[in-house]
């Protein structure tokens, strides 16, 4: 079965979503195609705060009812050093810019809920998608159906937004994409468990290394603990994971609660350069992967959805391709200033705890970088704006 299309999104998370909201926004025809159900999806619980910049894309669009309704803005942050509450008020410091708290299954259910009610076109259980062609003017993706049946969706363009394991990327010849790839040489071990929230979002700075809380939802947490990078599930059993967080946020008091999902986080950055191919354009974590520190990586895919929407808008309506030639140049900017705030972060907040990772020497200069924080202004804001999101 052959249809038509002008844009075939391939993946249904942050960035093929958002794109697809967009487009529907645009008034340009798209149909995505996701291989997971729509109640996975619908479950996936990874971030939990959109920035100040991603907040704005939604609002831009005409999309802030159906999405942020009711979403609480991000306020104060709490770094604790052994055990000593800091506070910086991140919104103040970045002239009021704040995100939203807002747990990345609640927003990709929203986005669901808004593009079908849109009247979008949207494919669950899409089984072995595959694009072809896509050096060519008319490329085309091929799935089969829930029902077995083989379709092919010919289209302008392909926006590859099926994450770090996707196909869309694999499509691409060896030799077209220069990879970079970084071993941050820590390990993180996540539990997300039914605690009620911090106050504010919290991490941790602790000789026996770093810890967080942060939100997600009125009864959940989320929760890290910087481990051996080679840790493995079966090493952290419950008891350990509650005797290691009341230790290093200094909380003795912290209640325990049913653990829902128990993961061990690989500390990995990725980047392809450039970010498209021919008429395949990869969105979010199919072209890049950040540490979950400084809680960037649903915002870069988010913000790549906007700069591709834009660009789609412009090729397909205006006949102006100039937006599509400059996309990845545009989103490697931001992509890269991302990945140096968190790496950057990444050391202070480790280094400056734990005195195994780099020895001595480094733990106070990572003492003096956080500090910093504290005693200038103006390294305050600097830090608020990069929360806040360019
Ligand atoms: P996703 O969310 O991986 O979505 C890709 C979609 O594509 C589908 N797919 C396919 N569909 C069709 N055919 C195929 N062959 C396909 N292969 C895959 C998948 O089923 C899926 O629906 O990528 P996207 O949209 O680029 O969004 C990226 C974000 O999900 C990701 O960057 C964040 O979750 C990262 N992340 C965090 N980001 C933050 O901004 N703040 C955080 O605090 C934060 N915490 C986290 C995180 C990621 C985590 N994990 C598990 C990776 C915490 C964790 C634990």
């Amino acid at each position: 079965m052959r249809e038509s299309t002008e844009v075939v999104v391939i993946g249904a998370g942050p960035a093929g979503l958002t794109l697809a909201n967009l487009l529907q926004r645009a008034g340009v025809a798209c149909v995505v195609l996701e291989r997971q159900s729509r109640s996975y999806v619908e479950q996936r619980q990874r971030a939990g705060v959109l920035e100040h910049a991603g907040a704005r894309v939604f609002e831009d669009w005409g999309l802030a009812d159906s999405v942020l309704a009711g979403t609480p803005r991000d306020g104060m942050l709490e770094i604790r050093v052994d055990g000593e509450p800091r506070y910086l008020d991140v919104p103040g410091l970045a002239d009021g810019r704040a995100g939203r708290i807002v747990p990345q299954q609640v927003l990709v259910g929203r986005l669901v809920a808004a593009f079908l009610e849109g009247g979008g076109d949207l494919r669950f259980d899409a089984g072995e998608v595959s694009p072809h062609d896509l050096d060519g003017a008319s490329p085309a993706v091929t799935y089969r159906g829930p029902d077995g049946v083989v379709r092919e969706i010919a289209c302008s363009y392909v926006a590859g937004c099926d994450g770090y394991h996707g196909v869309s990327r694999t499509a691409v010849p060896a030799g077209a994409l220069t990879t970079y790839t970084y071993d941050h040489g820590i390990g993180w071990f996540t539990v997300l468990a039914d605690v009620p929230p911090p106050r504010h979002p919290l991490l941790a700075v602790h000789p026996a290394g770093f810890a967080a809380q942060f939100p997600r939802g009125p009864r959940a947490s989320r929760f890290y603990l910087e481990c051996a990078p080679d840790d493995a599930l079966g090493d952290w059993g419950d008891e350990r994971i509650w005797a290691q967080l009341r230790l290093r946020l200094g909380d003795a008091g912290l209640p325990e609660g049913p653990i829902t999902e128990k993961a061990v986080v690989e500390m990995r950055s990725f980047v392809v350069d450039p970010m498209s191919h021919g008429r395949l354009f990869l969105v979010g974590d199919a072209a890049h992967i950040i540490t979950p520190m400084g809680g960037k990586g649903m915002n870069l895919a988010i913000a790549d959805a906007n700069v591709l929407a834009h660009a789609l808008r412009a090729a397909l309506r205006e006949g102006d391709d100039e937006r599509l030639a400059a996309y990845s140049a545009t989103c490697l900017k931001r992509v890269w200033n991302h990945q140096e705030f968190s790496r950057w972060m990444t050391e202070m907040l480790h280094e400056s705890g734990d005195a195994t990772l780099a020895g001595p020497f480094r733990r106070e200069l990572a003492r003096a970088r956080l500090e910093r924080l504290f005693a200038s202004g103006a390294a305050a804001r600097a830090f608020a704006d990069l929360m806040a999101g360019g």
